[in-house]
């Protein structure tokens, strides 16, 4: 590079600005670009490590007891695609993950165990292998397991497209767990056989069912199979969807 213009490189740096035309090619690339990785965890391979876990830290302590599953293009990000955040959570028997909230939404799907539960502003839900639970953005949440099993879920969370924005805060709950509510306005009762009760309106863009039980999934998708045949790109695929709305249960994830 020619010596006058390295000079005026140097003299715009120092206002805090730089040539567009050196960056530009890196800035909008012909066909997308992703630093991700294909890669596959096998839960057999790993399962010993998260077990470790339990007798390396407690879940309070931890606050969360989780193992970042890290894309192997992206690692020391906690980052398991650009934009997703996803992890292993154990709770063992008796233990308790404290309330909080925060501006990231979380998605679970559990892996192994029965019986832990979930709380969800004030709402609990016991947890099985296999149900879909999600604690959307600013709800409060706290996990524990009164069963006598551990309990292994995966969480999934928004929480880079937040920090992106510089929009991720969290906020702890002044006591360790949250009172269960004695009554639900909008519950799994009410909404999950395709009813919602007069009146019940939208009042954000997530659903309010927070726990989508395997046991109803897995007879969806046995109907749908019975029904004809698989999508030729989707197979049988269903979306878990907002029974207020028809759209998605989360609107990021
Ligand atoms: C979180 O709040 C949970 O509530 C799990 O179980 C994983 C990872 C990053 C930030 C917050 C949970 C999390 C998290």
């Amino acid at each position: 590079m020619p010596n006058q213009r390295q000079r005026y490189y140097d003299d715009i740096a120092a206002h805090h600005m730089a040539p567009l035309w050196e960056s530009l090619k890196g800035l909008i690339t012909p066909t997308p670009r992703s630093a991700c990785v294909p890669w596959v965890w096998r839960y057999e391979d790993i399962r010993a490590s998260v077990m470790k876990a339990g007798e390396v830290i407690t879940a309070k302590e931890a606050e969360r007891r989780v193992l970042v599953l890290e894309n192997p293009g992206m690692s020391g990000q906690s980052r398991i695609t650009t934009s997703m955040y996803a992890g292993l959570q154990l709770i063992l028997p008796g233990e308790v993950a404290p309330a909080h909230r925060h501006s990231p939404s979380a998605l679970r799907f559990v892996v192994e165990g029965q019986g832990a539960f979930t709380s969800v502003n004030g709402e609990k839900t016991i947890m099985h292998e296999g149900d879909f639970v999600i604690t959307p953005a600013w709800t409060w949440h706290d996990h524990g397991n009164d069963s006598a099993q551990p309990m292994v879920w995966l969480d999934g969370l928004d929480l880079h497209l937040a920090q992106f924005l510089d929009a991720s805060f969290v906020e702890s709950f002044p006591q360790e767990a949250q009172t269960p509510n004695q009554k639900t306005p909008l519950s799994l009762a009410d909404l999950g056989a395709g009813l919602t009760p007069i009146g019940a309106t939208s009042t954000g863009f997530t659903s309010p069912v927070f726990n989508y039980p395997y046991a109803h999934t897995r007879e969806a998708l046995s109907k749908l199979q019975d029904a004809g045949a698989p999508d030729p790109h989707h197979g049988y695929k269903l979306t878990y969807t907002n029974p207020l709305t028809g759209d998605y249960a989360m609107p990021t994830i």
